[in-house]
């Protein structure tokens, strides 16, 4: 595949896609905007429900390749999760398909695999090959979504890259996220590998920055030619000294999906 230039760019209203759109047309991309909120500072921004598959197919004739950032992306009712990200996401793979787009990125989730024991510090880190345990519907939309591009490589020759995004915000505002933390910067590296990288077929990747704190494997990332550059370790002195160090006797702090494994999910604003 030749190297992307035009790419489709949903979720481009959150917060995932308002970082990205700054950061990632220094790469060389034009970027196509979607969402179905207005898209601030954008009025060319395609204003689309992923149920709408005919404004999809239209907005993804022509482009390289698609970063798929759109849906529900915390836990929510069954109901909302399989409309906006279980079958909207089917809608945006149909549409790519039809108009013989070679490549997503798909932003999978670290509660695609949230039940996972947090490694103790000199254990392995965790890898790409353990299995799904989602911790919330959502969660299970994203193991939905790692599948779904796994058949439409093998079945339809469409490559994708699905990163299990750790936290990615400006700074990360919570002892977990000193593991999980995904600088921007970093996400646009990262990004930018899973669009250049030749021969990706369905690869499964941890998107996270290089965290002194890290409890995942990244070989599959570096090997797409993702090299972090950023370690939350200078924000661990104020975050410790504000919540403490984690603890394994506490359900929220024992497994990699965090305060989203307890039923109900003890939600913190502060971690949203
Ligand atoms: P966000 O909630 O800020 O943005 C999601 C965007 O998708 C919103 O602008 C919303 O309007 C749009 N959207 C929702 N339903 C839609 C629909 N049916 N049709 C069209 N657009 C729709 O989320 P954020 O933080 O920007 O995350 C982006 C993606 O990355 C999500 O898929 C999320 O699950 C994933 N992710 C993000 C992480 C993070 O740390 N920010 C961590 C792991 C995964
Ligand atoms: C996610 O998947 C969410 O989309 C994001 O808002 C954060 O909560 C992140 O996980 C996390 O685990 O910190």
């Amino acid at each position: 595949m030749p190297a992307p230039r035009t790419v489709l760019l949903t979720g481009a209203a959150g917060g995932l896609g308002t970082l990205m759109r700054d950061l990632l047309p220094a790469y060389g991309y034009e970027l196509r905007l979607l969402d179905v909120a207005p898209v601030a500072g954008a009025p060319d921004a395609i204003r689309a429900d992923l149920g709408d598959r005919e404004a999809l197919r239209a907005a993804v004739r022509g482009v390289d390749a698609i970063i798929h950032l759109a849906g529900i992306s915390l836990e929510a009712s069954f109901a909302d999760i399989l409309k906006a990200n279980i079958e909207g996401t089917y809608n945006l793979y149909e549409a790519a398909r039809q108009e013989g787009v070679e490549r997503v990125v798909f932003a999978s989730s670290n509660h695609a695999v949230g039940f996972t024991p947090r490694p103790d510090d000199d254990a392995p880190r965790v890898s790409v090959d353990t299995r799904h345990r989602p911790d919330t519907f959502y969660g299970l939309s994203k193991c939905f979504g790692e599948d779904l591009a796994q058949l439409y490589w093998d079945k339809h020759g469409l490559e994708t890259v699905s990163v299990r995004i750790g936290s990615c915000f400006p700074e990360p505002t919570s002892v977990r996220m000193l593991s999980l933390w995904l600088s921007p910067g970093d996400c646009a590296r990262l990004l930018d590998a899973a669009l250049t990288a030749a021969d990706v077929g369905h690869t499964v990747v941890y998107g996270s920055s290089a965290n002194t704190r890290a409890w995942w494997d990244l070989s599959s990332a570096r090997a797409l030619g993702y090299e972090p550059r950023d370690d939350s370790e200078p924000y661990a002195a104020k975050l410790l000294a504000a919540e403490g160090a984690l603890d394994p006797a506490n359900p929220d702090h024992a497994r990699l999906g965090g305060h989203f494994c307890t039923n109900p999910p003890t939600w913190r604003s502060d971690l949203a």
